[in-house]
């Protein structure tokens, strides 16, 4: 009787998160800088009720009668009332690895496009671009593919494209319209989008600053406290204190800038909550010619409504200490807070 009431609940909860026969969301492998940066660019991976994943989808559905590859493309949805559909999908440059500083300095471009057809209707089209949004997610340029006749037959689009300098995301669409019945077409299949490095990096001499989305100094977090942070530095061997030649979010020191073209320490900051604690990271530190001294690296914090552990409101958080090449890259450390 135990045993039935408990399989009876197992059943129960399993229809209530809807797990029974529902298809788990696929892993998709990591991508590389050199790889196309879009998930699932064939629509092989589809959902039970046509939807292809990792895709934003609006009045389009897969498609499985016509595929330029596989068995899968996607089009516009077969119906009278809809007159437009979107396919869409969009990358963060900084999470797939590239620095916003070569983006800003136009070293990469897009190589984007696949393949589509038409139908024999003519009062439909499709057409691919791709978009590009700033950090505040505000849009700051578009290219679209040159305009192609669309016959029944797959044909290949393939275009290459400068990337805006304040860009921080690429979003690929699709977008099909006609103007009146239903949509015979357009499809879409075997998508891309490449980062193409077209430009040679310059050489980087000293401090450069290195811009991303890091929680600013001075900030209010969420429980109400205000951090101020900046860099700290000692060295330890002669018990001096390290001047940065460039300040949080990417403090920097050089001792003889321009001597052999790199900084002795560089690395990446941010702090934010978690629970009761304020937690800080460094992350990528660099030290191509590294100093011969032990040198130390960190924050110096001030909080504002709160106070550290010790009842104080400043404090100096040591985040690593090396000599010659750090072997280790990133660093977090979290420190508990009283609210005052
Ligand atoms: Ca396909």
């Amino acid at each position: 009787m135990k045993k039935i009431s408990v399989l009876l609940f197992v059943l129960v909860l399993g229809l209530l998160l809807g797990g029974c026969g529902a298809k788990p969301y696929p892993k998709w492998k990591h991508i590389r800088k050199t790889d196309n940066q879009l998930k699932n660019p064939n629509f092989e991976l589809v959902s039970d009720d046509t939807v292809p994943y990792f895709w934003a989808i609006k009045n389009m559905r897969s498609c499985s009668k016509e595929a330029e590859d596989g068995k899968f493309s996607v089009r516009g949805y077969s119906d009278t009332q809809r007159n437009s559909g979107k396919l869409s999908q969009n990358f963060d440059f900084v999470r797939r690895g590239f620095l916003l500083n070569d983006i800003q300095n136009g070293i990469y471009s897009i190589r984007f496009g696949g393949y589509q057809k038409g139908s024999l209707k003519a009062d439909e089209t499709g057409h691919m671009s791709v978009t590009f949004y700033d950090k505040n997610d505000k849009f700051v340029g578009k290219v679209v593919a040159k305009e192609q006749r669309l016959t029944n037959k797959w044909i290949k689009i393939d275009q290459m494209a400068k990337i805006p300098s304040n860009a921080y995301c690429a979003q690929f669409n699709f977008y099909v319209t006609k103007k009146n019945g239903s949509f015979e077409g357009p499809y879409v299949d075997n998508v891309f989008i490449y980062m193409v490095q077209t430009k040679k990096r310059k050489s980087v001499r000293g401090c450069h600053p290195y811009l991303y989305n890091a929680t600013p100094s001075g900030t209010v977090l969420a429980n109400g406290v205000k951090v101020y942070i900046k860099g700290w530095g000692y060295d330890a061997t002669d018990g001096s204190r390290v001047e940065w030649d460039q300040e949080y979010p990417s403090p920097c020191f050089d001792d003889v800038p321009g001597r052999r073209g790199s900084p002795n320490a560089a690395w990446q900051g941010d702090f934010f909550l978690k629970g009761d604690e304020i937690c800080f990271s460094a992350n990528n530190l660099f030290s191509q010619y590294p100093p011969a001294h032990t040198l130390r690296g960190g924050y110096e914090v001030e909080l504002v409504g709160a106070t550290f552990s010790n009842g104080k409101t400043k404090k100096v958080i040591p985040m690593f200490s090396f000599r010659k090449r750090s072997k280790q890259h990133d660093f977090q450390h979290c420190e508990k807070i009283i609210l005052k």
